[in-house]
């Protein structure tokens, strides 16, 4: 039982990797100071980093506080239908977030509406959504979800999988016989899908296994076709399939990431020290916990335990007008899908929806200082709820900073003038809000990065470890057909099986308030009258305004191409052009995964790149608010099957980043960031280049800023 134990909280750690600072702990650290890094500079320039034990919310869209939260739990122990003796497992419980219009309405200085908390709880297999009006003291709403599906899993539904997995008497033996010693195995809990009726009314978690002997990266080291289908309510292993034992286990050597575990010195010469000098600090302010204030920005900032990160309120100044003018309401990532390509029985099923399955709040890890961020950066905690009800910390999970990068934001030489020549440039200086969550093997890093033209980037960084499959195969040579192999060989005995990641950002754009349309603006190919021009062709630029949601279900497609912008109708340039933000696809891919595919079903969401729907707030779960082993009838496909009006509507934008991963040597052992981005960018939103008037930057301006002489001084 020790074993178990020690096998469980090892498996709390590494694989969810959310340390768990209950609030005793909490008391024994300063959780005043910004870091705990002792090295750092003090970042005295901000206020108060908050203090959770004393937390008043101070915007209506403040996270519930650690009092909140305590509040909450003592209303749902004294509320009849859940006697304390048949308390349900709690599996959210988060702010309900005031309506659009109310908070719209508030200013500084006013009453924050009434303080309510959403809460989903399961109980004999039933999800119970809860509204408590923490104001009045009770209840004021409870119904049991008609859809199909069960909300995410806590962290008590995976170690009760693990523990009835782990004194599974075949596991012993499967394990034995292949020279695993039990004080090396590990095993995680990955998200069954849904794949029909066998699985029908109850719910089920899969555990696969790993060998932990000799590196701490056990996810090079599969217990290949070792499978176990779990009900964590019963404790039961339901099924328990072992195909691999003539796959042999990959070996440990190389497999180590960390720096204390490399035994050949670095590749390359060593960098010098290197940083981005700030001598008069920051330039951002966070104000009352949850304001970012920034150059011509101002945005709600917090951490969620489903969506990790969400902005909210994002304005931006506009000197021409002396407004702060609305630009998104709400932006998060919504939903995750993350399909593997492979049918064995140990691989079908790995079909991922992280954010409902898992929530990437709770995955979030504390970020590390100098390296995940900057220096001078600001850190900000989550505060979480475990399934008892009872609030916790997550330490530094966002992080925000300015960023230059030596980029450029505008420039031009001028020669042609008589007597004179002109070299202006000006310096491209952001503000980046961040949160790396750590989902399984894979880390997600978010970045939330705001310009000072205006434009708001969005970008996702993958890395962490592949998904890997064990094979006997040590060279390509062994193995018949190789150039059609479905997943390469990326080390010896270990296939980096070919998988997709899909991330779709739910963007509740609001551009100079909630009424906007949405246009595409289609590249068409004209041609010549014979004769008209020594041209044949050239491109018109048409403007289409989407009436229906059918309108606005875009597939990307380099041969038609179109920009996708949101106008506020009833805005007008001082030219008469609508005010408007364009939505900049970047690099991205579609889902290839038949329709009817029951992992495809589920995340229908991924159908389109885009998508336009009428604001409802019930919508924000692109996969369902209950996505675990659901069914697909409460996605973003199934809402937008309505075909409701959109045009001069409050309106919201669906986005939906794919990357398709076809795995090589160097992801191996540890996966160098693989990045992609999006862009909102204003489209006749300002009267001229917003950033004409910034002063460029001086010598004097920083302590030392002279050019290299281009020699490395190794020191
Ligand atoms: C598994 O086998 C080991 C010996 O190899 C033994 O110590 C352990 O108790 C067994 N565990 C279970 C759950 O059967
Ligand atoms: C760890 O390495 C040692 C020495 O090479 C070897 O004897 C042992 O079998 C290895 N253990 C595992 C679990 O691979
Ligand atoms: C938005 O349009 C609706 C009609 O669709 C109207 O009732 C509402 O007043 C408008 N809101 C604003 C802020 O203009
Ligand atoms: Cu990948």
């Amino acid at each position: 039982m020790k074993k178990l134990t020690t096998l469980l909280i090892s498996f709390l750690v590494i694989f969810i990797v959310s340390r768990l600072w209950l609030p005793s702990n909490l008391k024994r650290r300063n959780i005043l100071s910004l870091s705990s890094d002792k090295d750092q500079p003090a970042n005295f320039w901000f206020k108060s980093k908050i203090d959770h034990f004393n937390e008043i919310p101070q915007h209506p869209l403040d996270p519930l506080t650690l009092e909140e939260i305590n509040r909450v739990r003592a209303i749902l122990f004294s509320y009849q239908p859940f006697s304390s003796t048949n308390f349900p497992a709690i599996h959210s419980l988060t702010l309900d977030e005031p309506y659009k219009s109310q908070v719209l309405g508030w200013k500084k200085g006013d009453p924050i509406p009434a303080r309510k908390a959403f809460v989903i709880a399961l109980l004999n297999g039933k999800s119970h959504l809860v509204t408590v009006d923490l104001g009045l003291g009770r209840v004021t709403r409870h119904e049991i979800s008609p859809s199909s599906g069960y909300p995410m899993l806590s962290l008590d539904d995976m170690a009760k999988a693990l523990e009835a997995a782990v004194s599974f008497p075949e596991l012993n033996q499967s394990i034995g016989a292949r020279g695993v010693a039990f004080s090396d195995l590990i095993c995680i809990t990955p998200s069954a899908g849904w794949y029909g009726p066998d699985e029908e009314g109850r719910r089920v978690i899969k555990v696969i296994c790993f060998s932990s002997g000799n590196t701490s990266n056990y996810f090079m080291r599969p217990i290949e076709g070792l499978v176990m289908t779990v009900d964590p309510d019963k404790r039961e292993v339901v099924k328990f399939t072992d195909s691999g034992r003539a796959i042999p286990l990959p070996r440990a050597a190389n497999t180590d990431y960390r720096y204390s575990a490399q035994e050949k010195p670095p590749e390359m010469r060593p960098l010098n020290p290197i940083s981005m000098e700030q001598p008069n600090g920051p330039s951002f302010s966070v104000e009352d916990g949850h304001v970012v204030k920034w150059a011509n920005w101002e945005f709600h900032l917090k951490a969620d335990q489903r969506a990790g990160l969400v902005i909210s309120r994002a304005r931006v100044w506009d000197s021409e007008t002396g407004e702060l003018r609305n630009v998104m309401y709400k932006g998060f990532a919504s939903e995750f899908f993350v399909p593997y390509m492979d049918l064995d029985e140990s691989w079908y099923f790995k079909t991922y929806m992280d954010v409902g399955e898992f929530g990437i709040g709770v995955a979030a890890s504390p970020l590390v200082p100098l390296n995940d961020c900057p220096q001078y950066s600001y850190y900000m905690d989550g505060v979480f709820v475990t399934s008892d009800a009872k609030p916790y910390i997550q330490p530094n999970m966002i992080c925000i900073f300015e960023r230059y990068a030596g980029d450029i934001i505008w420039r031009h030489s001028e020669t042609l003038l008589p007597g004179f020549q002109i070299n202006e440039a000006r310096r491209k200086v952001t503000l980046v809000a961040r949160m790396a969550a750590t989902v399984g093997n894979y880390d997600y890093i978010f970045d939330w990065e705001f310009q000072t033209d205006g434009l708001i980037q969005v970008k996702v960084g993958l890395s962490g470890m592949l998904m890997v499959k064990g094979t006997p195969h040590e060279n390509v040579e062994t193995m018949a057909n190789h150039e059609e192999v479905s997943s390469p060989l990326v080390s010896e005995n270990l296939i980096g099986v070919v998988h997709d990641h899909f991330v779709t950002f739910h963007l509740d754009v609001d551009i100079d308030g909630p009424n906007n349309s949405f246009a595409k603006v289609n590249l068409v190919k004209e041609e010549s009258l014979p004769g008209e021009s020594p041209r044949k062709s050239y491109l018109k630029a048409k403007r289409h305004i989407a009436k229906t949601e059918n309108d606005a279900k875009i597939k990307l497609n380099l041969h038609n191409p179109s920009e996708f912008h949101v106008v506020n109708p009833s805005r007008r340039s001082r030219l008469g052009n609508p005010t408007g933000y364009k939505l900049v696809p970047g690099r991205t891919a579609a889902s290839l995964l038949d329709l009817f595919d029951p992992p495809q079903i589920r995340s229908a969401f991924t159908n389109n790149q885009i998508w336009v729907t009428p604001y409802n707030r019930k919508e924000q779960w692109a996969g369902g608010l209950l996505t675990y082993q659901s069914k697909g009838d409460d996605t973003l496909a199934a809402w937008s099957e309505r075909n409701r009006p959109i045009e001069n509507k409050d309106i919201v934008l669906w986005y939906t980043m794919g990357f398709h991963h076809i795995p090589c040597q160097e992801d191996f052992p540890i996966m160098p960031t693989v990045t992609s981005s999006f862009d909102l960018k204003p489209v006749n939103f300002f009267e001229l280049n917003p950033v004409l008037r910034i002063p460029p930057a001086f010598d004097h301006d920083l302590p030392v800023c002279r050019p290299s002489n281009g020699n490395y001084r190794d020191t």
